[in-house]
């Protein structure tokens, strides 16, 4: 039988070594080795989208889009959104750590929406309560129960034509949530990494899984370590959404909303226009940014 070479274009879904698993347009999965010169690491890699010629079901890799964003943890290109994932209950919520994940989908110029699970271990006011500063800062919310089917299929909509990666604390349901997504996640998981003979293997390799019209979701938790690294602390008021209608009215530019005089952001938050727990967390965070910064040498 001839051997047709075709050209494609498509996604990486996996990437292990030299070996790249591309999701072609059609639907088939082909694993592809890369072309000399992207031989080197990170040249290909999760996330990116690629041309190939293929060969039966084996392909090459010829070239590599540029990247519109690059998460270093997992290692992943093109993510263009992060789904914050975060327990009503059991564990507790930590807004705090809501607030720190936001902040860093907002540094890497990312969407972000915040999903509530566990939706069925608390009254509907108490899920309200939670959740409202965070529709009034502009995010898309999600009140989920991952294990009753609830809330997971409007969160599937506004998923599809994304590249997702959900980020949130261990025991919040993210795995549940990506099963109810995606029937079967944890199982196709396993099996791409079949295909490349490597079975169970100890390093765990972000996946990127299906989800409707070139929809992809990451398969591992993103923004696992919260470290803020040397970050300039006038750079974050700028990543809190909810302070921008605020901060024109501000004295001073560069205002860091703390006790600067004629503040708008603290006026906000004192009239009940801003949600006084954001900014309380967000003047811890200010503070433990100024502290590495200035320990940055
Ligand atoms: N009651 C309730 N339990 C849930 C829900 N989603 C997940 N769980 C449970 O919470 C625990 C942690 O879920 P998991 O998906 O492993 O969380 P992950 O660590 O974020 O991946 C498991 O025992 C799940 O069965 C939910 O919506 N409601
Ligand atoms: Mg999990
Ligand atoms: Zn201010």
């Amino acid at each position: 039988m001839a051997r047709v070479m075709e050209k494609w274009c498509g996604r990486v879904i996996q990437s292990v070594g030299d070996y790249h698993t591309v999701a072609l347009a059609d639907g088939r999965s082909v694993l592809c080795r890369a072309r000399g010169r992207l031989k080197r690491q990170g040249a290909v890699i999760t996330g990116d989208r690629v041309t190939v010629t293929v060969v039966g079901d084996e392909g090459v890799v010829e070239d590599v889009e540029p990247r519109t964003s690059q998460l270093i943890r997992p290692v992943i290109a093109n993510v263009d959104t992060a789904v914050v994932v975060m327990s009503l209950a059991r564990p507790d919520p930590s807004l705090d750590l809501v607030d720190r994940i936001l902040v860093m989908a907002e540094r890497e110029k990312l969407d972000a929406i915040v999903v509530f699970n566990k939706v069925d271990l608390v009254q509907e006011a108490e899920a309200q309560r939670i959740s409202a500063p965070y529709s009034q800062a502009g995010y898309p919310v999600f009140l989920t129960s991952a294990s009753q089917g609830v809330g997971t299929e409007r969160l599937k909509e506004s998923l599809a034509g994304r590249v997702s990666i959900l980020a949130g604390p261990s025991g919040a349901g993210k795995s549940s949530l990506l099963n109810a997504l995606i029937p079967g996640a944890s199982l196709r998981t396993a099996d791409v990494s079949h295909k490349l003979q490597r079975g169970r293997h100890t390093t765990r390799h972000v996946s990127l899984l299906p989800l409707g019209e070139d929809g992809w979701v990451a398969d591992s938790p993103g923004f696992s370590a919260l470290s803020f690294g040397a970050m300039d602390p006038r750079d974050l008021p700028a990543l809190y959404p909810d302070f921008a209608r605020f901060t024109e009215g501000c004295r001073f530019t560069g205002c860091l909303h703390r006790s600067e005089p004629d503040c708008a952001v603290r006026e906000a938050v004192e009239q009940g226009e801003l949600d006084e727990g954001r900014y309380r967390r967000y003047l811890r965070l200010l503070h433990e940014i100024e502290v590495a910064f200035e320990r940055r040498y």
